[in-house]
């Protein structure tokens, strides 16, 4: 007899391509049927039969202060009152706009978006419109949302011309986009080599979390910062995953380097849709209506996103916050780590502020992944024996090997025990074989 799951699973696939709304959620990386959840409620989210899960998804970041905060449902409810969308401006997109460029040094003017994707797509266009080029740099195992100009992967001869990685987008188009590896200053030095004054910006995942979490050296960013600027490319980080997650500043603090342009998400609308793009001035005003680059958006800026935003910064930019989240986050991966070892399971774990990576490795002495081909040389049926039996034990990770974890500043020691716990019980299975 089908699970309940199954039965609104195959209702939904009647309608909706692969019953989602976007892929991931989908678990086709995981195999199994997808949790259907109805509500949420701080560091918990309840399936359409109220089982409650401890949550490390955090609709993948913005649930920072737990899920349906009150300060930030209020926010909500009080402008759902007042109207949902003018499209006009409104102090409140204002008011945003001071806060982030307030907080983040790099910022001097930002233009507010729906989603991370026309973030980092708006971001690329105003790069290119600024420098007259054409040619765009990424990295293996980053992802800046489903715009054409990033779905594209390593060409044959790494530093030839890109392929797409999705179907429906021209290969004239992806031949713009130049891929190299993450975290390797030596591609980055010959990518300038042969493309430099041809490159309009570089963008980056300042720390990755689309390809789990992986952390570059300080040399990476050293090294970028100082091509790009040497060859007058635009260097955006696309903090829209680390951006006020692993840190007030973002990843661009933890490294002390500051980009060009930043695309922010997920957080700044503390759950509504949101992204941006932001910082230099100088180019910020090749922006329309300022500038010759078009961008623009309906719900851009909408009423109900930025006094949500309002709230949600008020609670994160009280002293100590990001403290208290990160030993949150300590206590989690230092709990299952020391479990891992205890059992003797290859794990390896990454963690900075509010995110967190875990990493099955297939040697005791394989070290921690530091790029994409490390990433993609873990064992993933261990991994996806893991997610199942925390998501049997009521505990929700992403269902994915190639995604981060995300702590709310709601998750309760008894949750992160509870947490460690169900991960040294599947250890010790695993250990049993
Ligand atoms: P959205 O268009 O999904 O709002 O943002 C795209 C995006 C851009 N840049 C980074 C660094 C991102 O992580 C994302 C979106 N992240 C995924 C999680 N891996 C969103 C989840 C999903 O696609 O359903």
């Amino acid at each position: 007899m089908s699970t309940k799951n199954e039965q609104l699973f195959a209702q939904a696939r009647k309608h909706i391509p692969g019953g989602v709304n976007s892929p991931v959620r989908a678990f086709a990386g995981v195999g199994g049927t997808p949790v259907f959840m109805h509500r949420a409620k701080g560091s918990k989210i309840y399936d359409t039969e109220d089982n409650a899960y401890i949550d490390y998804i955090g609709s993948w970041g913005p649930m920072i202060l737990g899920h349906a905060h009150p300060k930030v449902i209020d926010a909500v409810k009080k402008a759902a009152d007042d109207g949902l969308s003018f499209g006009t401006p409104t102090p409140f997109e204002t008011t945003v706009a001071d806060k982030i460029c307030e907080i983040v040094p790099s910022v001097e003017m930002i233009r507010m978006t729906s989603s991370g994707t026309e973030a980092t797509m708006s971001a690329i266009r105003l790069a290119r419109g600024y420098t007259g080029r054409d040619k765009i740099v990424k990295f293996e195992g980053c992802y800046h949302g489903h715009s054409d100009s990033l779905l594209v992967k390593a060409g044959s001869g790494m530093l030839d011309i890109g392929e797409p990685t999705s179907k429906g987008v021209p290969a004239d188009f992806a031949k713009h986009t130049i891929t190299i590896p993450f975290n390797n200053p030596d591609a980055i030095k010959e990518c300038f080599e042969k493309w430099g004054d041809e490159i309009a910006c570089v963008i980056v995942e300042p720390i990755a979390g689309n390809m789990n979490m992986v952390i570059p050296e300080q040399s990476f960013h050293d090294t970028l910062r100082e091509q790009c600027t040497a060859h007058g490319a635009v260097l955006i980080f696309d903090e829209v995953m680390t951006g006020f997650r692993v840190g007030l500043g973002g990843a661009q603090a933890h490294f002390g380097i500051q980009p060009d342009l930043t695309c922010f998400g997920k957080i700044i609308g503390a759950g509504l849709p949101v992204g941006a793009f932001g910082g230099k001035q100088e180019i910020m005003e090749y922006i329309a209506p300022m500038g010759g680059v078009y961008q623009a958006g309906t719900l851009s800026g909408n009423p109900l996103a930025m006094r949500a935003g309002i709230a949600m910064f008020e609670d994160l930019t009280v002293d100590g916050f990001y403290e208290e989240l990160s030993a949150k986050v300590d206590h989690l991966v230092d709990g299952i780590q020391a479990s891992a070892d205890k059992h003797g399971i290859n794990l390896r774990t990454n963690k900075l502020g509010g995110m967190f990576g875990m990493f099955f490795v297939k040697d005791a002495d394989t070290p921690t992944p530091l790029d994409f081909d490390d990433v993609t040389a873990c064992d993933m049926d261990v991994f996806n024996t893991f997610f199942h039996g925390m998501l049997d034990r009521g505990i929700y990770l992403a269902p994915s090997a190639y995604e981060a974890g995300f702590m709310s500043i709601k998750h309760s020691d008894e949750d992160l025990d509870a947490s460690v716990k169900a991960a040294d019980e599947i250890f010790a299975q695993m250990a049993k074989g």
